[in-house]
């Protein structure tokens, strides 16, 4: 079993719903056990044309697929939320970013792990911090980064 951390981003439609769309995703999948959820965070966009603020989330998984087939399940799970981008680095429905994996170093074609831009993301580290405080220094504070007052559930093991 492996422990990852997945990135949620919606700024599109109804983003409170699309964020709680992938948690419950991966809750159904058989091979993910959801063990924690970050706040949820409203942030503001960083990068691309001018757009919609964001809510951001991280879901801490246990997993027994590898990074590639989580990366397949991830995609799947945008697909389903019938995933919308007009543009690269455009407003979309939704993103699921695999953040980190163990401690795997991947750099193949289709997926960098660690993800190549973390760690310079006020809208992933302040809800990394949430699920994994021992990864982000506690005192950071972040621009255009707020706690929304939402809250995600986790869905109950089945
Ligand atoms: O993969 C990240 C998508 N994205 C985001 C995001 O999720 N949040 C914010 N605040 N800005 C972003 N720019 C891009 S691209």
């Amino acid at each position: 079993m492996s422990r990852a951390y997945l990135a949620l981003g919606s700024n599109l439609g109804d983003r409170l719903h699309h964020l709680q769309s992938a948690v419950d995703a991966l809750g159904a999948a058989d091979t993910v056990e959801v063990v924690d959820v970050s706040r949820v965070y409203e942030t503001a966009p960083v990068g691309g044309p001018a757009q919609e603020a964001f809510l951001n989330a991280v879901v801490a998984i246990d997993t027994v697929l590898d990074p590639h087939a989580l990366l397949a399940l991830a995609q799947r799970i945008e697909h389903e939320a019938h995933r919308v981008r007009v543009e690269r680095w455009g407003p979309r429905t939704l993103d699921v970013d695999v953040l980190l994996y163990d401690d795997v170093r991947l750099d193949d074609p289709d997926l960098t792990v660690p993800h190549p831009r973390m760690w310079e993301r006020g809208f992933v580290l302040a809800p990394l911090r949430d699920v994994a405080p021992e990864l982000v220094d506690a005192d950071r504070v972040w621009e255009g980064v707020h706690d929304a007052g939402l809250a995600l559930t986790i869905p109950p093991l089945v």
